[in-house]
């Protein structure tokens, strides 16, 4: 196959930005079909993918075979009824995280697709493509520096849009510590509790943040996530792990210092768009390339299952204010390595 054809689902803030960068960035792919029910995002969509088709629905893109393969970039609780007519069909797909909100229906996924008898998805935890987790998960591997003991993360959005709600700062933001300490520790989130901070007074009204959590994982590493979305001044995700034998750091800002008027001063990211583009080019080259040789190569469904499971759990502890621990149901062979 010379060029991957893919439909991307949906075109807001992610879909417009993968669609940028399959067409600039990402070699023997193209988009060729942009499937979103608002016309207006589509044809913005459509002027950087000139030869790409329009269509509302996934299944009218299925029925007029207008891909390869998949991408769904819609918001998390809308993958649901993608992900079903595109695993039916057989198409591979990379499906942003989280792969559906709540454990039931990630379940229902990953069964459905052991029935299809084939890994097809892959989950878009970019942050696993990120060199800086990388070089601390092969520092952890390693030894070098003693046991893990503990991390502690913060996660920090200047600001969210309007339709983002209180459940969503575990089930669409938190949801990346819970699978990336998993990753980083390679051992299963065990318990979740969380805790609130002072309110800041310039969240919006619908929103109790930022919130402390505290994951713990099946081998006791405890992991503080300050999560925390109306930081106001910039985006900043920075892990700091605790080992036996002194302390690692990473995700500090590598912008531009200035030295100018009586101040130094670093330049901060103001986006996950732009503090993860290298990481989501790297996913999606990798995608595009293990597609094309009918495998993942990235996070499968039984990762975002485990995910969406920590994830309930954790959208119980932060409504409860208990510490809640997180039930897992058994793995299928389809995902053992
Ligand atoms: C958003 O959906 C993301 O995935 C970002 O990485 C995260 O920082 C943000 O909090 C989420 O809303």
């Amino acid at each position: 196959m010379s060029e991957l054809r893919i439909a991307v689902v949906g075109a807001g803030l992610m879909g417009a930005d993968h669609i940028i960068r399959i067409q600039k960035r990402i070699v023997g792919a193209k988009v060729t079909a942009v499937v979103e029910p608002d016309e207006g995002r589509a044809k913005a969509a459509l002027e950087n993918a000139p030869e790409a088709n329009w269509y509302p629905n996934i299944e009218a893109a299925i029925s007029a075979k207008a891909m390869d393969a998949v991408l769904i970039a819609t918001p998390g609780q809308f993958h649901e009824p993608v992900l079903v007519p595109a695993i039916e069909a057989g198409l591979p797909i990379l499906c942003e995280k989280p792969l559906t909100p709540d454990a039931i229906s990630s379940r229902a996924i990953v069964d459905l697709e052991v029935a299809k008898g084939k890994q097809l998805i892959q989950v878009g935890f970019m942050r696993r493509f990120d060199q800086g987790y990388i070089n601390l998960r092969e520092l952890i591997a390693s030894g070098k520096q003693g046991e893990l003991l503990g991390l502690h993360c913060a996660h920090r959005n200047p600001a969210v849009p309007d339709t983002y709600h209180n459940d969503m700062l575990i089930f669409d933001s938190v949801v990346h510590e819970i699978d990336v300490v998993r990753f980083l520790t390679d051992s299963p989130i065990k318990s979740i509790e969380v805790k609130h901070m002072k309110r800041n007074k310039l969240s919006p009204e619908k929103l109790n943040e930022p919130i402390l959590c505290l994951l713990e994982t099946e081998d006791g590493v405890l992991a503080t996530v300050e999560m925390n979305v109306s930081v106001q001044f910039g985006y900043q995700v920075k892990t700091e792990a605790v080992f036996q034998k002194g302390i690692a750091e990473i995700g500090r800002t590598a912008g531009m210092n200035t030295f100018f008027d009586g101040q130094i001063a670093t330049e901060e990211h103001m986006s996950f768009k732009t503090r993860f583009a290298a990481a989501y080019d790297t996913q999606i080259q990798r995608w595009v390339d293990a597609t094309k040789l009918g495998k993942i190569d990235g996070p499968s469904a039984w990762d975002g299952y485990l995910a969406a499971a920590a994830v309930e759990a954790g959208v119980e502890a932060l409504r409860s204010g208990n510490k809640v621990q997180v039930s897992y149901t058994e793995k299928p062979s389809l995902y053992n390595a």
